[in-house]
């Protein structure tokens, strides 16, 4: 299994603008996507996770480790459904009104300290892209923690961190508007 070196939030790499990918998309891209699906897929194995010393990830972008270019992997079960994909070019076409929270915030991969605070996200979010575990072009609709995390990724090949979307004057204030995850 491939051991990917994951940068930290203080390298430039994390603060870049991701360059889209063009077509037709190299085997280079689509192999290293599912070596990534499979790295956080094994990462969420306890035993493996403790092993070779990595937390258990949900998601992880292309800059995270030293690719400054626009694709991410997922993969989680969330209630009973697998959500394992690896996205080239994704791009958010719509979004609920609706925002969501993680009650106990979010952290990352690329973030060793905890950064406490709510971070609003859409509810619900249609996400398009080159799907690498199809081969083909797809429109995921996802909601909740799923499209929390596709969010989060989005954001890494934006060079935009989590904490980035805390508010500073009142971090854990909750908008009785919004869905908690
Ligand atoms: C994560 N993992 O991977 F419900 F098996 C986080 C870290 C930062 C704590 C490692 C996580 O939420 N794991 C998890 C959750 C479960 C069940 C399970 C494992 N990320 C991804 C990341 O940093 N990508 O760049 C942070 C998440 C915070 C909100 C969405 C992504
Ligand atoms: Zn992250």
């Amino acid at each position: 299994m491939k051991d990917f070196k994951i940068y930290p939030d203080t390298h430039p790499y994390l603060r870049c603008k991701c360059e889209e990918v063009s077509s037709p998309f190299p085997n280079e891209i689509k192999n290293t996507l599912l070596d990534m699906i499979e790295y956080l897929k094994l990462s969420q194995d306890n035993e493996y996770a403790i092993k070779h010393n990595i937390r258990p990830g949900v998601g992880l972008s292309a800059n995270q480790i030293g690719i400054t270019k626009r694709f991410f992997a997922m993969y989680l079960l969330d209630s009973d459904k697998e959500y394992k994909y690896g996205l080239i070019n994704p791009k958010i076409i719509s979004t609920s009104v609706t925002k969501a929270y993680l009650p106990s915030g979010e952290g990352c991969l690329s973030v060793i300290t905890p950064h406490p605070g709510i971070v609003y996200r859409y509810f619900k979010i249609k996400m398009a892209g080159f799907d690498v575990v199809t081969n083909k072009e797809v429109t995921l609709s996802l909601q909740g923690y799923p499209a929390i995390v596709a969010q989060h990724e989005y954001d890494h090949l934006n060079g935009l961190l989590f904490y980035d979307r805390i508010n500073k004057d009142n971090p854990l204030y909750i908008d009785p508007d919004a869905v908690e995850v």
